[in-house]
């Protein structure tokens, strides 16, 4: 997997984002870099997952690879967009994926790390949901996972600012669970990596099926999917939608017309 490294001990996956010339930012390259090493961990029998980037790192994730949005007209969030697979695949893996995060986390990324069951993080880290500032017009299931794993107040907070959220404010909210000095952050993801091994996989492996279906369960009417999904497409086929991204290639803020 060259984008991602991938190692086991003692029953602990450990797998590294690791193309920090693009800053981990979530490519297609790398996410299927990420699943196949999922996969094989999953073929080995892994208890639990470690999720991280290299020690150092100032930036965890720049999240979506902005040159991977499409603008011809087609959604740039369906089901089969890496980043939903990413998500998907972190979910319904058998065994509890820890992330153990540093550095600044952007956009999708942010909903990757909270699609992980367990979040340790750096005291210094800092997370930023920022469709609104690029355009991008985030689909439900993203919007379902941040509101059920960060509650809707600082989600709503931090979707309509899009700006850098201090660890703190997530740990307050009880979106992460615990912020450590930088120094001890492997020791602590490891100890309860290490406590998660020792228990049993089966119960584990169910408990964490349980809690996501119980947590996730929701009659959305096919109307009411298809009033959505026309909502998007606005977003999606609008001058903002190409302005987001064109500003942030052009380094500058971008100018919202509304349409
Ligand atoms: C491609 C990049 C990226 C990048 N893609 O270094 O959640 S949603 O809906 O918004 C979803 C669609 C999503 O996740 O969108 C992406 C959200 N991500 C961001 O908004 C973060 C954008 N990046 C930044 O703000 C800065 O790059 C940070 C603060 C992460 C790092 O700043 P720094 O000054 O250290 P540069 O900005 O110079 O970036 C280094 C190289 O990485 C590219 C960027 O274009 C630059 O490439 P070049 O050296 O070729 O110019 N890069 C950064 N982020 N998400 N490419």
């Amino acid at each position: 997997m060259g984008l991602v490294d991938s190692k086991i001990s003692n029953g602990i996956g450990t797998i590294t984002l690791n193309n920090p010339k693009k800053l981990n930012s979530l490519s297609k390259e790398l996410i299927d870099d990420l699943c196949s090493a999922l996969e094989e961990l999953r073929q080995q029998g892994v208890r639990v997952v470690i999720l991280r980037a290299p020690a150092g790192s100032k930036v965890f994730s720049a999240g979506h690879d902005v040159h991977e949005l499409p603008l011809d007209g087609r959604d740039p969030l369906t089901y089969t967009d890496p980043l939903r697979l990413a998500v998907r695949t972190v979910e319904h893996f058998r065994a509890p994926v820890i992330a153990m995060v540093e550095g600044s986390v952007w956009g999708g990324a942010c909903e990757l790390v909270l699609s992980c069951d367990i979040i340790i993080a750096a005291e210094d880290t800092t997370f930023a949901i920022t469709p609104a500032k690029l355009g991008v017009p985030y689909n439900l299931s993203g919007v379902q996972n941040l509101i059920v794993t960060g509650g809707t107040p600082i989600c709503k907070e931090m979707l309509f600012t899009a700006q850098p959220f201090p660890v703190k404010r997530l740990v307050d909210a009880e979106v992460v669970n615990r912020s450590v000095p930088v120094e001890q952050l492997e020791t602590v993801a490891q100890s309860i990596a290490e406590q998660i091994s020792r228990n049993s996989p089966l119960v584990i492996s169910l408990l964490k099926e349980e809690i996501r279906l119980l947590s996730t369960s929701h009659n959305l009417s096919p109307e009411t999917f298809e009033r959505v999904q026309s909502m998007r497409r606005q977003v999606y086929d609008s001058d903002d939608y190409r302005e987001g991204i064109k500003a942030f290639f052009e380094r500058r803020p971008p100018v919202f017309q509304g349409k």
